[in-house]
């Protein structure tokens, strides 16, 4: 697949890249809209699902070609050039923050191969980020730790982009690996690889509901998680826990149900990863289940489409299941045992016209 973006990069400015990078999309386990309140994420990177890129000097000092094989569109931008609204805007801001100097001078042409549907909740952007920012230091000779990347590549989304993004996504795709949970908390960076028990699995299923999250959704989930910070007397809501949730009732209710949903969904990944500790995939499962109602219920970014495909999955014998992501549609990720994998996939594409499965792992 990296000889896929060298050649797309070879057949679009006729001469070979200098160098290709790769970063995965990932899905998430648990903890959702957890990260930009300093609270704790389980994420996955995903194994083959991810964004490639290819890249050279040229054509001329300050000017970025960008080459986009999944969007089939060039752009052409200045290395000098604020936000525009466009695809490029994720590979620009990522080349300002670690190469603008160095671009000013040379140029640079880029091309970038997904293999990562858009809009399914897997962190397409993030991907996209953190492989320019790869490109971009490895080219120029100036190495940034995994870390430095994530923190870079959020910076861009939240300072360039304008997406008030948390840094799962990021931290995932950079520090993580491929087919390999990590436990991360977001608010001291500390993480560490949490391993899935053998004997089971986790489908990832598109809804076919492509999710946007630079409209209003998102940020203003962030705007309501500011309001209750203040309502409660806190610098962030993972500053609260489990004691916390009769403190609610003082607050409006919308704010409370937006807490509630943080506070609980945290305490579910520290209880899954205790639980995959243990082995134990049942309790796991129902942590799943509990924080899919937690986002339909309290959170309200769950969709008509991902309710369903969660409740077929728990009727086609699933252990567990639960929309992924950032929401307003996507993807749901349902745990099962190895052996139930094809049933339980089979079923959902047959009874929704628009689902899809893109990964088991
Ligand atoms: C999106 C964001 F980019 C992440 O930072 C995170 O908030 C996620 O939605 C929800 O958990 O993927």
């Amino acid at each position: 697949m990296t000889a896929d973006a060298a050649a797309a990069y070879e057949q679009h400015f006729g001469r070979a890249p200098e160098l290709t990078t790769y970063a995965p999309g990932r899905v998430n386990l648990l903890g959702e809209h957890t990260d930009y309140n300093g609270g704790y994420v389980l994420p996955m990177p995903l194994k083959g699902l991810g964004v490639f890129i290819a890249v050279g000097r040229g054509p001329a000092p300050g000017v970025v070609e960008a080459y986009s094989d999944t969007f089939n569109a060039s752009e052409t931008r200045k290395i000098t050039d604020g936000k525009e609204g466009r695809w490029s805007d994720y590979v620009l801001g990522c080349l300002k923050a670690v190469a603008q100097e160095e671009i000013a001078e040379t140029g640079l042409r880029v091309t970038l191969i997904t293999t990562l549907p858009m809009g399914a909740g897997l962190s397409s952007s993030a991907a996209l980020e953190v492989a320019s920012i790869r490109a971009a230091s490895e080219l120029f000779g100036k190495p940034i730790s995994p870390v430095e990347i994530a923190v870079k590549a959020r910076a861009v989304e939240n300072g360039f982009v304008g997406m008030p993004c948390g840094i799962m996504d990021q931290f995932a795709s950079s520090v993580g690996t491929p087919g390999n949970a990590l436990f991360l908390n977001t608010r001291t960076l500390d993480y560490q690889p949490a391993h899935l028990p053998d004997g089971h699995s986790f489908v990832i299923v598109h809804s076919g509901v492509s999710h946007q999250l630079t409209e209003d959704g998102y940020a203003t989930r962030v705007a309501e998680c500011n309001a209750a910070c203040e309502a409660l007397g806190v610098e962030m809501l993972s500053d609260l826990g489990p004691d916390d949730l009769d403190r609610l009732s003082g607050i409006a209710d919308l704010l409370a149900r937006r807490t509630r949903h943080v506070i609980t969904d945290n305490q579910r990944v520290l209880d899954g990863l205790d639980a995959l500790k243990a082995g134990n995939m049942v309790l796991f499962g129902q942590l799943m289940n509990a924080s899919h109602a937690s986002q339909r219920d309290d959170y309200e970014i769950t969709v008509p489409e991902t309710d369903a495909l969660v409740e077929a999955a728990l009727q086609a014998g699933a252990i567990g299941a639960r929309q992924t992501g950032g929401g307003f549609g996507g993807s749901i990720v349902v745990l099962v045992p190895d052996a139930a994998v094809e049933t339980v996939g089979q079923s959902l594409v047959d009874s929704f016209a628009k689902a899809r499965v893109l990964a088991v792992t």
